[in-house]
């Protein structure tokens, strides 16, 4: 079984790689920054089979190029994980730079959708498939200067709502894992490297592991076909909501 990952370069998603390599699936690992993908190619090609694609997903054209050119092993996609995304910035709305909305909406949205739509024709033909996509607590409340993130994010709950409805008939499951604050690259990115800024972001409790959510994507993927995920949130424990977190300083 064949798991296409976008976002596999760091994060949620090379934990989601890891995982799933030692129990079996056959991974296609996609990201732009080509020698972390080689690096991951040569770790996982020792327990699975392991192709790795390097792409920008805002490029529509870049994106079916590379669903075109799938050697034969890899070409049947079993399950797609929309995982590639980012925060840019965390500013209020009139002081938000229109750089980092476009970067936004075009990686967490609109690269979403086609990835989709590149994979989704072999799944309707084969009336078989699974697609998890990557939506966030951002996308079920808005917390302050989150403004545009919670947008593309409440974006990816609609979408993956409306997925599930227009990809019913065709006996292909869709459903959503969205955590909270996860310590990954997130925040790295979100303050443009600001490393202080980021780490302050986890400190003072203990924020979710990227293996906890690829533990919990393994869990989605490995249920028996009548069981779909359809829609879950997770949080560490000291989380309540995007705005209350227990610190203990
Ligand atoms: P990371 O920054 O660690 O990983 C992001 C991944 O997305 C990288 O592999 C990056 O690869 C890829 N990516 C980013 N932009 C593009 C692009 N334009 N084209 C292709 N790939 C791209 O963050 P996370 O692992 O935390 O994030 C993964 C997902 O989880 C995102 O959708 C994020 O919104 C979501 N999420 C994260 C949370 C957190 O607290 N960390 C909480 C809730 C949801 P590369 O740079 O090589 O292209
Ligand atoms: C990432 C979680 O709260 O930083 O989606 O937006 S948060």
């Amino acid at each position: 079984m064949n798991v296409l990952i976008t976002g596999a370069t760091s994060g949620i998603g090379k934990a989601t790689a890891e995982l799933l390599a030692g129990n079996g699936f056959g991974l296609i690992l996609c990201g732009r920054r080509k020698e972390r993908l080689q690096q991951l190619q040569k770790e996982l090609s020792q327990t699975t089979q392991v192709h790795t694609i390097s792409f920008d997903v805002r490029d529509k054209k870049a994106v079916f190029d590379a669903i075109a050119s799938l050697p034969d092993a890899f070409k049947q996609v079993d399950i797609l994980i929309n995982n590639a995304g980012n925060a840019h910035g965390l500013d209020t709305i009139d002081e938000g730079r229109m750089e980092d909305w476009d970067a936004m909406l075009d990686i967490n949205v609109k690269g979403l959708l086609y990835m989709s739509k590149a994979i989704l024709p072999q799944m309707v033909d084969r009336k078989a498939g699974h697609i998890i996509n990557i939506g966030s607590t951002a996308g079920k409340e808005v917390y302050p200067k989150g403004n545009v993130y919670c947008a593309s994010k409440h974006a990816v709950d609609a979408i993956n709502q409306g997925m599930r409805i227009d990809l019913n008939s065709y006996g292909i499951r869709v459903g959503a894992v969205n955590p909270g604050l996860v310590e990954t690259e997130f925040s790295d990115v979100r303050f443009k490297g600001d490393t202080a800024r980021a780490e302050q972001v986890y400190q003072g409790f203990q924020p979710l592991k990227p293996q906890d959510i690829a533990d919990i994507i393994h869990f989605v993927i490995t249920r028996p076909y009548h069981v779909n995920i359809a829609d879950l949130v997770v949080m560490p424990t000291a989380q309540a909501s995007s705005t209350i977190v227990k610190k203990e300083l």
